[in-house]
């Protein structure tokens, strides 16, 4: 079998390189259509060297589609991708619409695979932040049992999109020109303040809630639980987190702390597991200053794992640091991953 491709949010900055990966991918391609918003249409990108013309976003876009890749924000997935699966194609989102949905899987490969095969049409694509977490710790959880999670995130700049991305590079020219910083869209685009990211840190992803927690530390809790547990609440695991907005272009970081159930598990196991891990790279030598670093890991679909230490006050508990590409594993790689699977395992119907 051949398939048809959309890419829903072709231009954006995951939407450029959901295009890179699906060229990479082992998915048999026939035919991809770049879909955007009206801002886009008649733009020209390239699929494996050949011209292909953004066209706006509609309903009828997806007649003869099999594969949707979405990337183009919540509203945009919410509004389109029943229009998708109507007319018979599977979709794998990258957006928050649907992640919490109970008949839509959340899936990070080398966790939960097989929660695909009980699709209904919308796969969900996890936060990027979620992602790399998922990647160093399943391997732990497998071998010696999570009891808590203690996590302090280091985000890149284009986790919020291209056009962040961009504001953070021109409040650093202006502030080595000297110049006023102008800040539109950090923390967070439809919040009532706005501050500047670059030379600073923000303490705030995505909007605040009432409960005091930020909605993007809300889903590294309960997209942890979901994919782990299969249970967006479950309390078998204890997950908080903090999320912190870096002035670092692209690549996450994050402080973890563990506590596992069996407190023989040795910091030389855990650097060991790692190692086995899919899609994890231990980069974890302190003699010779070895630790994942946000601009190694640009354009990598790997996460790194380094500075794996024993809490000292704790039995069973360990300090972590975890770095990924935002835009790839965090984002268009896990998509385009879990479409490889999809094509794999012959599950792109829709029942
Ligand atoms: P456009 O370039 O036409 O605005 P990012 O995450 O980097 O901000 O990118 C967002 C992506 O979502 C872009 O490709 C953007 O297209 C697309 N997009 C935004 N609004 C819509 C819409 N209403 N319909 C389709 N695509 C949209
Ligand atoms: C950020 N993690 O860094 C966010 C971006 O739920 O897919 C991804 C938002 C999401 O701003």
């Amino acid at each position: 079998d051949e398939y048809t491709v959309a890419i829903l949010g072709a231009t954006g900055a995951v939407g450029t390189r959901l295009i890179q990966q699906l060229e990479q991918s082992t998915i048999p391609v026939s035919k991809v259509k770049l879909l955007a918003s009206s801002r886009s249409a008649g733009k020209v990108l390239q699929f494996k060297g050949q011209d292909v013309t953004v066209e706006e976003a509609k309903p009828e876009s997806f007649d003869d589609v099999d594969l949707v890749l979405a990337s183009a924000g919540g509203a945009v997935s919410k509004k389109f991708l029943p229009e998708a699966v109507k007319r018979g194609a599977v979709c794998v989102d990258n957006t928050s619409a649907f992640r919490m949905d109970e008949d839509v899987p959340l899936v990070v490969p080398e966790v939960n695979e097989a929660a695909l095969y009980n699709h209904h049409g919308i796969i969900a694509n996890p936060n990027c932040s979620t992602i790399q977490m998922m990647v160093a710790l399943e391997p732990i959880r497998k071998a010696f049992g999570l009891k808590q999670i203690i996590v302090s995130t280091y985000q890149a700049a284009s986790g919020a999109g291209q056009s962040a991305l961009n504001e953070l590079y021109s409040e650093a020219q202006d502030y080595l020109d000297g110049k006023d910083m102008k800040a539109d869209i950090f923390p967070t685009k439809g919040d009532k303040e706005h501050y500047p990211l670059a030379f600073n840190l923000l303490p705030q992803i995505d909007v605040l809630e009432d409960n005091l927690y930020s909605h993007e530390e809300w889903k590294m809790i309960h997209e942890t639980k979901k994919i782990m547990l299969g249970d967006m609440n479950s309390p078998e695991i204890k997950v908080t987190a903090t999320c912190v907005r870096v002035p670092v272009p692209i690549s996450h970081g994050e402080s973890i702390y563990i506590e596992v159930e069996d407190k023989s598990a040795t910091t030389e196991q855990i650097q060991q597991l790692i190692k086995d891990a899919p899609g994890a790279v231990l980069q974890d030598d302190p003699k010779h200053q070895v630790y994942p670093q946000p601009i190694n890991a640009v354009g990598s679909r790997d996460t790194f794992v380094g500075r794996i230490r024993p809490d000292l006050e704790n039995d069973g508990a360990f300090n972590m640091w975890v770095v990924s590409d935002n835009l790839l594993k965090g984002a268009a790689w896990n998509t385009v991953q879990i479409a490889e699977r999809l094509v794999a395992d012959d599950l792109v119907r829709v029942k």
